[in-house]
């Protein structure tokens, strides 16, 4: 079974005679990109969940800046290996796309390199997968030099399986969803090229990731915190609010692709560092993950996570899921966790809020943007960094003034008392990642407990 939905237009859709040729990406084009969207529902996919996929691709479709003309599902036992869907639907899909005019096919799930080339045959237009659509999008909202280092990295080694396709039949090096950013230029070089283009990248990367590492270690006795999340949950307006700083947060899939550190003050002498990164998505192409090594170890690194999730999201519990698992992927599961369940203010539904209480009686339910909920994350998140502060007490010898100094500086002194002549005892509550520095000295100087 299949549907075709047309979108609602003003004017009736081109019709098309051949192929349209080298049309240029949206950015350089006065025309935005007509796409049609196709997914497929299995045993394992519900009709309904296609439905969300599809709205979610249309989403990603409309962030990398195309037109979305129609939509078509089919329900499939098996995926078919040359064209992925049935014969009879890509003949169907032929008259749809000459009927709309549109000039792209965007299949929800990951085709191999020879369906992408069957449908292209048969369809005569440009056919991309969810991938290489995420893949563009970072392309085109890579900012810094290591996100499109990154970025390049991914698409070239998504590129090189696929580089026996007839890249010229439709002219894709002319530009357009899929073709552009920094990997744009090694369309048309062959495997060699791109597999040294991929080695100097990985080697840049290599460096880049061994100034991090030092950056990280200067940090290393602090309390770090990483904002992760489903992409557009609100982990940057989050950041803002907490930190005061100005990160971009806007109404857009992967808005942010690098990470920014922030200090924040939990309370006067409770600094922690907040990190701000990229958001994660059902089905984050692997050679991203993999490209976006350094930046993800931020969160690897991390020894509290806030996960966001976006409340108000019909497919919060299945974006709560993909991020969980994105986690573990990547290494970082198992943290200490809260969960934050933001944009509050937009529910409107009835009782819905109260479920959702019921639902995740962990969670802290906020809105970041309205400011809404903060004093109790702030107060849940004081609470975790000071759950792992252990006591110590001892005495030293007052005449070690610089010791002394050390201490008050790592610790919070909770009691100082001068005992004998030239003794003092202190009692004071150590952070566990000063706990070490604190017993070493004990130990040292054979102070006694
Ligand atoms: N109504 C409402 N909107 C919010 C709230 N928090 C964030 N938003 C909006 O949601 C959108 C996405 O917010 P961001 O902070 O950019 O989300 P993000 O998680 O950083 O997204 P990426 O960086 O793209 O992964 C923006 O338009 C925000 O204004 C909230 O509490 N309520
Ligand atoms: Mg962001």
């Amino acid at each position: 079974m299949s549907f075709f939905t047309l979108l609602p237009e003003n004017s009736p859709p081109p019709m098309r005679s051949e192929v349209d040729r080298g049309r240029p990406g949206l950015r350089s084009a006065p025309h935005r990109e007509r796409a049609l969207l196709v997914g497929v529902a299995t045993p394992q996919v519900s009709r309904q969940q296609v439905q969300e996929h599809l709205d979610e691709l249309e989403l990603l479709a409309d962030t990398a800046g195309a037109e979305v003309v129609g939509r078509m599902w089919q329900e499939r036992r098996a995926i078919d290996p040359a064209f992925f869907i049935g014969k009879g639907k890509v003949e169907q899909l032929r008259q749809w796309v000459l009927a709309s005019g549109a000039n792209l096919v965007i299949f929800d799930d990951d085709l191999s390199p020879v369906q992408v080339r069957n449908l292209e045959r048969a369809l005569q237009v440009k056919v991309i997968d969810r991938t290489e659509l995420i893949l563009d999008i970072f392309a085109t909202r890579a900012r810094t030099a290591e996100a499109k280092l990154q970025v390049e990295l991914a698409q070239l080694e998504y590129l090189l399986p696929r580089l026996t396709r007839q890249w010229t039949h439709l002219e894709r090096q002319a530009g357009g969803i899929g073709t552009r950013g920094p990997g744009e230029t090694q369309l048309e070089t062959d495997r060699r090229l791109v597999k040294q283009r991929i080695a100097t990248l990985r080697h840049k990367l290599r460096q880049i990731d061994r100034q991090r590492q030092t950056q990280r270690k200067g940090r290393s006795e602090e309390i770090r915190v990483s904002l992760v999340g489903y992409t557009n949950a609100g982990k940057s307006t989050l950041m803002n609010q907490l930190s005061g700083s100005r990160v971009l947060a806007e109404d857009r899939l992967f808005a942010t692709l690098d990470t920014t550190v922030r200090q924040v003050y939990l309370a006067p002498n409770r600094r922690i560092l907040l990190a701000d990164t990229v958001g994660f998505i059902r089905k984050l192409p692997a050679h991203l993950v993999a490209s976006f090594k350094s930046t993800l170890d931020e969160v690897r690194e991390a020894d509290i996570l806030l996960h966001v999730a976006d409340a108000s999201h019909p497919q919060l519990a299945e974006q709560i899921g993909v991020v969980e698992q994105t986690l573990r992927e990547i290494g970082a599961g198992g943290k200490q966790t809260i969960l934050v369940l933001n944009k509050i203010d937009r529910i409107e539904e009835p009782g819905k809020l109260s479920r959702l209480r019921r639902e995740f009686p962990d969670a802290i339910f906020l809105s970041a943007l309205r400011g809404i909920g903060l004093r109790e994350l702030r107060q849940r998140l004081l609470e975790l960094v000071e759950s792992g502060y252990e006591e110590r007490s001892f005495t030293l010898p007052a005449s070690d003034a610089r010791t002394l100094a050390y201490i008050y500086q790592i610790a919070e002194v909770l009691e100082h008392v001068l005992e004998e002549p030239n003794q003092i005892r202190l009692r004071v509550r150590v952070a566990p990642k000063q706990l070490g520095a604190v017993d070493r000295l004990l130990r040292r100087n054979g102070w006694r407990e």
